[in-house]
């Protein structure tokens, strides 16, 4: 009965750690931190992570190629947007952040070109992770206004590829860029931005990790 116990308890450990996968659900502009999916693009697939390379998903996660009812918050070029999960990263990996230029943020499917606003690679020596409940980016100061996808990817690297597959914790906010600015950059379409032979992607973190690239184009700079 003991061991049963005991077994038991670790099935349901097992199932909580698998359960508590973290999804980036808020978005905090102008100070003020929106609710869940009031700014973020709602996903339907509870908090499995993007593992498909090749697919729409790595846009805006599963589900989140459309609006479902989630509105477009306006904030100022150059100030810093923060993306909040509803439980904190655990996985090991970089964070980067993209944005895209569109008509419409409530219509837009992910389907126009993404540019790298920012990335968050481990620190060395040690190779440590930046993991955490919140990421904040500032928005260039030097883009053109109007609506914008604003993205968020977690890359999950913790069982080495190909022992394992990375992981895509993604999600998708929704912005209207006010100021002067006027740049656009060009950016590349996703899927396709990160490749199955990405140094940044089949590093091993555990064996000789003294170096690190962040998987996708470079950030792009006013
Ligand atoms: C460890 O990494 C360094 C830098 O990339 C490399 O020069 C060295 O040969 C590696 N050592 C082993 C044992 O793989
Ligand atoms: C580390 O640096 C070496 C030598 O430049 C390179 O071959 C390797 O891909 C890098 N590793 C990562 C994970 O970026
Ligand atoms: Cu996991």
């Amino acid at each position: 009965m003991k061991s049963f116990t005991a077994f038991a308890f670790a099935s349901l450990t097992f199932l909580n750690t698998a359960n508590a996968h973290y999804i980036f659900e808020y978005l905090t502009a102008n100070g003020v931190k929106g609710s869940a999916y009031q700014n973020v693009r709602k996903n339907t697939n509870y908090n499995s992570p993007v593992t498909d390379l090749a697919s729409n998903d790595l846009r805006c996660n599963v589900g989140g190629g459309s609006s479902d009812g989630t509105t477009t918050v306006s904030v100022a070029a150059g100030s810093s947007v923060t993306f909040t999960a509803d439980t904190a990263v655990y996985h090991q990996g970089p964070v980067s952040f993209y944005m895209t230029k569109v008509d419409d943020a409530t219509k837009a499917d992910g389907s126009t070109n993404w540019f790298k606003i920012k990335e968050i690679g481990p620190i060395f020596p040690g190779g440590t992770w930046d993991l955490e409940l919140s990421y904040s980016v500032p928005i260039p100061s030097c883009v053109a206004p109007g609506d914008y996808l604003l993205r968020i990817e977690q890359l999950a690297i913790h069982n080495p590829y190909p022992g394992g597959i990375p992981q895509f914790y993604i999600s998708c906010g929704q912005l209207k860029v006010t100021g002067s600015g006027s740049k656009t950059f060009s950016g590349v379409k996703i899927p396709g931005h990160v490749k199955v032979t990405d140094p940044g992607y089949t590093a091993n973190i555990y064996n000789n990790f003294s170096n690190y690239t962040v998987p996708g184009p470079a950030v792009s700079t006013c």
